[in-house]
């Protein structure tokens, strides 16, 4: 098999470079390790930065998602009891994010591939890039115990933290940070009405709380849990009870419950590679960079690099110029350090961290008067929310 631009991963990553470079008059190849349902089954990330939704308005897929999104104008915080809204419009002169959930966008991509007839392997396994410095690089991999190879100009590694693109990249070229956080994220999904109109960030001495959404009959939540907790430990009951507990009784008072769709633990890990790229291989998503969930960056992250680096190969391919593809991984990672920096800070502002000593807490708590009580405060919180601009590819 032939082809311009492989690309490893059919996740919303892969998906949408792959859109993206269809509508440049690129040929791509998506090879993916699972079926398209189990990759559908994924409950994920909510939440759009206007700069996600404008690109996927830019691959032509955005129909769905502008009839059904919910636009959000604003953020709630709970700190001590007290709620405290943050307009996000009126803080950004006019920006905003949308709620829809990964497993929507991920459907719209899937379907606008199949539409233009653009291919994609589902089930492939035993994945090698080979000659990833070289003019010629390929890919081999089984399908139906079947080898297979294909041979490219560039390999796009979009196959999540846990693929084998960022490891087929020898140890010695590349430099990994990591933080591991003390605690996880248990999730539950429900068909039961948000209990607000705005997502709620909750900091109680019992954990954090998320009070997200998927649409105006759909809510997801959250829990700061122990690392060492297990999700068959935790009925609907009991995740109810503990919700109840970490919000205000105004609100709780209005929580309607029902039964679970999805209920998960997902341990939370702050991760960046550098380069993000290794001669013809280019490193995008979760295979490049993991964020807690705090910020609701990591696809919106994803989004971003799939924008440097469509516009650099459309560059290349539409006018020549070869001179942009060594500058992917520096505009990449420039705008992934300040989201794992906002990701890190959201985390820390609201999350309960009990092997803290008592100066730290107090920094915390200092940390937390000083951003919701300025305006400038406020701001700097609302900015990185709705998403920072992209740099200019030229
Ligand atoms: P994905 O979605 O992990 O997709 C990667 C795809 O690559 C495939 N794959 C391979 N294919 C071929 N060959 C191989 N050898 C392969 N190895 C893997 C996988 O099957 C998969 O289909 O990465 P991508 O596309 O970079 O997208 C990134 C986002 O999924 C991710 O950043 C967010 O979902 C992160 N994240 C969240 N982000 C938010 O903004 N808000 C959230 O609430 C939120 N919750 C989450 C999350 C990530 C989680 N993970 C990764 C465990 C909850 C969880 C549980
Ligand atoms: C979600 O709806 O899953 C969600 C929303 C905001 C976040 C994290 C997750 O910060």
């Amino acid at each position: 098999m032939k082809t311009q631009v492989a690309i490893i991963g059919a996740g919303p990553c892969g998906l949408l470079l792959g859109q993206l470079l269809h509508k440049s008059g690129i040929q791509t190849l998506i090879i993916e390790r699972q079926a398209p349902d189990y990759v559908l089954g994924r409950i994920r990330a909510g939440i759009l930065e206007s700069g996600t939704v404008d690109l996927l308005r830019e691959a032509g897929v955005a129909q769905r998602l502008d009839r059904e999104g919910l636009i959000h104008h604003g953020i709630e915080f709970i700190f001590d009891g007290k709620r405290i809204p943050v307009p996000l419009s009126e803080l950004t002169g006019g920006k905003s994010v949308v709620v829809y959930g990964q497993t929507e966008v991920t459907r719209d991509l899937m379907q606008a591939r199949s539409d233009c007839g653009a291919p994609t392997i589902y089930g492939v396994s035993d994945v090698e890039i080979h000659d990833a410095k070289s003019d010629h690089p390929s890919i081999t991999f089984k399908k139906e115990g079947e080898s297979c190879r294909i041979e490219c100009d560039f390999i796009a590694g979009c196959d999540g933290f846990h693929g084998v693109s960022r490891q087929s990249i020898p140890r010695e070229v590349i430099r990994e940070y990591t933080n591991i956080w003390p605690f996880g994220w248990l999730g539950l999904l429900s068909d039961t009405p948000p209990i607000n109109s705005e997502l709620i960030y909750a900091h109680h001495e019992r954990g954090f709380v998320l009070c997200s959404q998927r649409s105006l009959t759909r809510s997801r939540y959250y829990l700061q849990v122990p690392l060492s907790e297990q999700v068959d430990k935790w009925s609907d009951e009991r995740f109810w009870n503990e919700l109840k507990q970490r919000l205000p009784v105004e609100l709780s008072a209005k929580l309607v419950t029902g039964h679970s769709l999805e209920k998960s633990i997902a341990p939370l890990r702050s991760y960046v590679v550098e380069p993000m790229q290794y001669g013809k291989l280019f490193l995008l998503g979760d295979a490049a960079h993991i964020v807690p969930p705090t910020g609701a960056k990591g696809l919106n992250l994803a989004a971003s690099d799939v924008n440097y680096l469509w516009r650099i190969l459309t560059q290349y391919y539409q006018h020549g110029r070869a001179d942009l593809l060594a500058v992917y991984s520096q505009l990449a990672l420039n705008r992934v350090w300040k989201g794992e920096r906002f990701s890190w800070f959201m985390t820390h502002l609201l999350h309960d961290f009990q092997e803290k000593s008592d100066f730290d807490r107090k920094m915390q708590e200092a940390d937390r008067h000083y951003y919701l009580e300025s305006t400038a405060g406020l701001m700097t919180i609302a900015e990185n929310y709705v998403g920072l601009a992209y740099e200019k590819v030229d």
